[in-house]
């Protein structure tokens, strides 16, 4: 029976959807090398091969480094690959349901939106994590439902598990976020657009190693 990983503390990074294999595999990489704690696959491709060579390159890379590697909303690809878990969000289906199928072995992350009544349910339906947002707006996905910082105070009152915080998360931006309550910062631009993969995601990391930088 597989150890369900530990969630600790720490950068949640978020693949960007690209389709090119190489440059996403390259700057995962690069990324890792920043000691994130937590990666998502996250693609909105729809080419099923396509998905399945980028999650399975991209889970070696994170194994290579010691990092679990969570497959967004797609099921069959965290199974296919074998991956250290799924998240899902309100159309991915019911979380008691997803907590069975998905196994005591693997990590289980919901998306609350603004939402901690859902947070709530899905806690006590055995969410290893849960996600609000988006907290700022995000040009990745500028449609998304807005939280506000004010929220994860009250999250962090409420709730027992970690809680992430997603949605034009920056470096500058990121200390008010986890000392407003989040554990997790999950981001994509910030990170994955910087020229320096690498030096950002490891920037992220000292926020937790050097509790005056959060204070
Ligand atoms: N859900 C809410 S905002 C968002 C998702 C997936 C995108 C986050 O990307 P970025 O680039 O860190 O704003
Ligand atoms: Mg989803």
């Amino acid at each position: 029976m597989t150890v369900r990983p530990e969630v600790r503390p720490g950068l949640y990074l978020v693949t960007p959807d690209w389709a090119d294999t190489a440059r996403l595999e390259r700057a995962v990489m690069q990324a890792l090398v920043g000691r994130p704690a937590l990666l998502q696959y996250r693609s909105k491709q729809s080419d099923p091969a396509l998905r399945l060579e980028q999650a399975g390159r991209i889970l070696r890379r994170c194994r290579e480094a010691g990092v679990a590697m969570i497959v967004n909303d797609d099921l069959d690809l965290m199974r296919a690959v074998d991956a250290d878990g799924l998240h899902i969000g309100r159309d991915d289906g019911d979380v008691a349901v997803l907590r069975n199928v998905v196994g005591e072995g693997r990590l289980l992350g919901v998306s609350c939106y603004d939402d901690l009544g859902r947070a709530q349910t899905a806690e006590a339906a055995g969410a290893d994590y849960v996600a609000f947002g988006a907290i700022y707006p995000s040009a990745t996905k500028p449609a998304a439902t807005s939280a506000a910082l004010g929220l994860l105070a009250n999250a962090r009152c409420e709730l027992r598990c970690p809680i992430a915080a997603i949605g034009g998360i920056s470096l500058p931006r990121a200390a008010e976020v986890v000392a407003a309550g989040a554990q997790l910062l999950a981001v994509i631009s910030d990170v994955f657009e910087d020229a320096d993969p690498a030096g950002r995601a490891a920037a992220y990391g000292r926020l937790w190693a050097d509790p005056e930088a959060v204070a």
